[in-house]
Order: C-alpha cells, then sequence, then structure tokens
C-alpha cells in the first residue's frame, strides 16, 4: 500500500479521435447537453482504466461565436474532453468528403458509382488539402495540452495525417496511432491520389496498429511496393529508423456486460421481450446503418429462408436494430430507404394480422436494453461486406452465458478471425449460404450450441478492451525505450 502522496500517479494519456466520446448539442446562448456517442471506438476506449485519459476530438457541432466555444470547452472539460473546433466547410470537405466519401469505401473495398467517382476525382485535391488542415488543427490542440512523459494515441483514419504534424512540431512525442478499419490491399491502397504522402505521414509514428495481421501485412506490402522500403518482422524500416506494425485486436468490456444482465431493470426487460416473442425463435442484427454492415443483404437472405422454410414463418422473427448515421449523405439515405422497402415488402408478403417477420428500428437503443435484447436472442447476423473487427458480435456472445445463442458472422469481419471457431461464418455476399446457415443455426443441437458458445465466450472475456488498450500502450512504451537504446549506442 502507498501512503496517498507516494501512490504512483497514472500516465497521463491523449486519446485523439476525429469524434469526442460525447456529442453536444446546444441549449442556449451559453448552455449545453452532452450526449453519450455510439460506436465501435467510443464502447472499447470507454473501457480504458489504467491511464489517466483525456479525449481530444471534434464534438460534432459547428461553433463558430467565442462564448459558445468557452463554454463548450468548460462543459466538456468536466468529462475530461477537449474540443477540436472544426468550421463547415472544413467539415464538408474534410470530413464528409474526404474521409467517408474516399478513405471509408475504399478502406471497406467498396467501388464508388461511377458518377461519383468523377465528382470525387475532381474534388479530390481540395478534400485532401482539408484533410490536412483538419489534421493540423487536431496537432495544434494536441500541442497546446500535451506535457512532457504523455503519450499521445491517434485513432483512425481520419487522423492519418496526424502523427506527422505532431511529430514536426515535436520529435520527442510519443505517438502511436491505430487503425479501427481494415488496411485494404496494397492494389486497392495505391490507386489513392495521395498514397504515398499518408503512409509517409502514419510511418512518422512509433507504432503503428491493426486490428488483424492481415491487416498489418497490407500496411506493410503498402509501403514496400509504394514507397520502396523495407518491411521487416517488426515493421517498416526507413534508413534505419524502424516503425514498429502489429496487430492488436480489439475487445469489449466484457464484465460490464454481463454485471449488466443481473440488474433488475435488465432482467424486467428480458422477461417483457420473452413474453412478447413467446413461441417465436429471435434472430437479431444491430449495426450502425451503413453500407459497410450489408444490412440489405441480411434482410434478403433471411427473405429467402422464410421463401424455402414455409414451417418456420411463424416461428421465428428478426429483429434489426439499425442506429442511423451520416444521415446527410444522399448515399445513406438511398440505404435507408432500400432498407426500409425490402422490410416493408417481406412483412407484407410473409406478415399476418397478428405478426411481422422483421421488426425493424432505426435507432439506437440504450446500454440496458440492448443488454436484454443480446440476452434474449436465439441467433445473432452479422452479415458486415468488411469491417475491422466488428464489436457488435462480441457483445453479442458476452450476453449469452445461459442461452447459448448461435453466431452467424461474415468471414469478412476482422472478428471471423477470433471468433471463426465457435460461429457460422458466412460469404455476406451469398445470400443462399447465409440462408442455409440460419436454417443450420436455428435447428443446431445443443450440445454443438455449447461447445461452439463456450470457445467464443473464452476469447471474449479473455480478450478485453482493457487488455487490448494495456497491449497497445505497453508496445508503444516499449518501442520507445527500444529506439533511445538504438540511437544511444
Ligand atoms: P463500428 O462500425 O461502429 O466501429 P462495431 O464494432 O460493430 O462497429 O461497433 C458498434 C458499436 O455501436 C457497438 O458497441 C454497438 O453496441 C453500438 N451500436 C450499434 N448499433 C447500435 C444501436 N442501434 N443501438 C445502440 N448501440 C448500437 C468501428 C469499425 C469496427 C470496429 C470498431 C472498433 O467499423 O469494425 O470493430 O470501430 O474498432
Amino acid at each position: 500500500r502507498f501512503p496517498s502522496d507516494e501512490r504512483p500517479s497514472k500516465q497521463r494519456l491523449l486519446v485523439v479521435a476525429n469524434r469526442l466520446p460525447v456529442s453536444a448539442v446546444r441549449q442556449g446562448v451559453d448552455s449545453w447537453q452532452l450526449e453519450i456517442s455510439v460506436g465501435g471506438l467510443v464502447t472499447a476506449l470507454l473501457g480504458i482504466k489504467e491511464f489517466d485519459t483525456r479525449w481530444i476530438g471534434w464534438a460534432g457541432v459547428n461553433v463558430t461565436d467565442e462564448v459558445g466555444q468557452r463554454t463548450l470547452t468548460k462543459a466538456l472539460a468536466e468529462k475530461k474532453c477537449i474540443p477540436v473546433f472544426l468550421d463547415e466547410e472544413i467539415v464538408h470537405q474534410y470530413y464528409n468528403g474526404y474521409c467517408n466519401n474516399i478513405l471509408w469505401p475504399l478502406f471497406h473495398y467498396l467501388a464508388l458509382p461511377q458518377e461519383d467517382r468523377l465528382a470525387t476525382t475532381r474534388s479530390f485535391q481540395s478534400q485532401f488539402d482539408a484533410y490536412k488542415k483538419a489534421n493540423q488543427l487536431f496537432a495544434d490542440v494536441v500541442n497546446k495540452h500535451y506535457e512532457e512523459g504523455d503519450v499521445v494515441w491517434c485513432h483512425d483514419y481520419h487522423l492519418m495525417f496526424l502523427p506527422k504534424c505532431l511529430k514536426e512540431h515535436n520529435n520527442k512525442m510519443k505517438v502511436g496511432w491505430f487503425l479501427h478499419t481494415p488496411f485494404p490491399s496494397s492494389e486497392i491502397h495505391r490507386t489513392l491520389p495521395s498514397r504515398s504522402e499518408l503512409l509517409r505521414s502514419v510511418l512518422t509514428a512509433d507504432l503503428v496498429g491493426f486490428h488483424t495481421y492481415d491487416y498489418a501485412r497490407h500496411f506493410v506490402s503498402a509501403c514496400t511496393r509504394i514507397l520502396g522500403l523495407e518491411g521487416t518482422p517488426e515493421g517498416v524500416e526507413d534508413q534505419g529508423k524502424l516503425t514498429r506494425v502489429a496487430a492488436f485486436p480489439i475487445g469489449i468490456d466484457s464484465e460490464r456486460f454481463i454485471r449488466a444482465l443481473e440488474l433488475p431493470q435488465v432482467q424486467d426487460h428480458m422477461k417483457e421481450l420473452k413474453e412478447r416473442f413467446a413461441g417465436r425463435k429471435v434472430m437479431l442484427g444491430v449495426d450502425r446503418l451503413d453500407m459497410i454492415k450489408g444490412i440489405p443483404q441480411k434482410i434478403l437472405a433471411f427473405e429467402k429462408f422464410l421463401e424455402e422454410n414455409p414451417d418456420w414463418r411463424d416461428k421465428v422473427v428478426l429483429l434489426q436494430i439499425a442506429v442511423p448515421t451520416r444521415t446527410d449523405v444522399p448515399e445513406y439515405q438511398k440505404l435507408t430507404s432500400q432498407v426500409h422497402e425490402i422490410v416493408g415488402r417481406i412483412n407484407g408478403r410473409f406478415g399476418t394480422l397478428t405478426a411481422v417477420p422483421i421488426h425493424h428500428l432505426d435507432r439506437s437503443l440504450d446500454f440496458h436494453a440492448l443488454c436484454a435484447l443480446y440476452a434474449v436472442t436465439d441467433v445473432a447476423l452479422v452479415t458486415s461486406l468488411r469491417d475491422g473487427m466488428n464489436l457488435v458480435s462480441y457483445e453479442f456472445v458476452a450476453c449469452q452465458a445461459r442461452r447459448k445463442g448461435v453466431l452467424i458472422l461474415s468471414e469478412f469481419a476482422g472478428a471471423a478471425q477470433s471468433l471463426g471457431a465457435g460461429a457460422i461464418l458466412v460469404n455476406p455476399w451469398n445470400i443462399t449460404e447465409i440462408a442455409a446457415s440460419i436454417g443450420y443455426a436455428l435447428n443446431m443441437p445443443a450440445d454443438e450450441r455449447e461447445k461452439r458458445h463456450q470457445f467464443n465466450f473464452m476469447h471474449v472475456t479473455s480478450h478485453t478492451s482493457q487488455e487490448w488498450a494495456a497491449t497497445f500502450m505497453s508496445e508503444l512504451n516499449d518501442t520507445i525505450v527500444e529506439a533511445q537504446l538504438r540511437t544511444s549506442q
């Protein structure tokens, strides 16, 4: 036990991500309402407990007046958050444009429609300039708050230019960068006009992390093929300087889910759901409404299953919870209408006066409602066309200690590499295969369900978000010590 004044203080960690873990809504000239945001990155980073963490990022709102900026900064400080202010034009070009229109589809192997592709080609340079400018604005805030000994952890494809901006200002700063999406094959990455600049910037970080070994390998290949650098088992070497590149598969705070299941309000909610769907097997999809999640494919596969298995029509229900994101982007609006149209058609086709086969909700659920849903589910369907990891599959497994439900999981989600042995893996583009897997999952004998669940449960409870963060941070500290030793020799 340490006397309080001798207790070693926690290392300060500056987490820099495009979005803060809270969104701000203005209530008046100087008052703000802060809401926790939904998303995989937020979920994972909230699990970090070993560090004295501060968040730096955009609060998702345009604030141009001095009073607004001052009062929002103050309100966020209570949550240990520090805002980066981005004006509308920058958000349009950097966030909607370069990040969401160019990098996001490219990293998920999604081709843009022809018209968009031409428009994107024309606006590419101005969007990339805005991206670099925005990354510099993030760097300015980091530099202002940085204290010697801090570690800076940059997150995701929005901030690939940040390591360079930080290191140019202070070469001694400890900088890690982690990508939450897949890193695509180097053949895909090389189509990006700014391919080299982005790679070179990421390489200025001390440690570069990905969810899977494959993504790390693609990144190293891009550096060797596009930049002509040398790839080593540890990372990428450039004129004697090694940038460490490795896989750090993310996890969830599994204890938080397991504990929540014991809460009376969650139990009540589970009871209601069981009564509501009595006599029917429950299938569940939980996704942000995004092209990468393969929601239309999932629903079409469910339709095929009902078509081919008339006996199941009144014995199974699919609950699809899709939280809308990027609602101002036309492509996402199109996806929403497409999903609504398919759901309406299927419910019209197979529904009765008293029951419909699909319940589709366009909204976010609170944590307790989500836990209850996971716990009463018999089969979870994750059909991402590509997904860096996919934490929904982890959350489902964490809540299934009693029911031992089955996970149907896309082979193109990073999670397929960790939960593959327990899940039924499917190609999300093949709805015949998914439909057959649904039948297999619904009819699976209890001992097989138990075995598969046990495998995944072990993984989810032993590879947590806390462990993920601690491993990345300890590797980052080690990398820096090694580099110091090398330069002093
Ligand atoms: P996301 O694309 O957001 O994350 P995912 O990993 O599945 O995907 O995480 C989604 C999170 O949002 C989960 O915690 C889930 O509970 C929550 N969520 C989703 N829909 C919800 C709803 N309707 N209501 C309430 N909560 C909802 C990105 C990458 C992923 C990667 C993570 C973490 O795209 O591949 O796994 O970051 O690195």
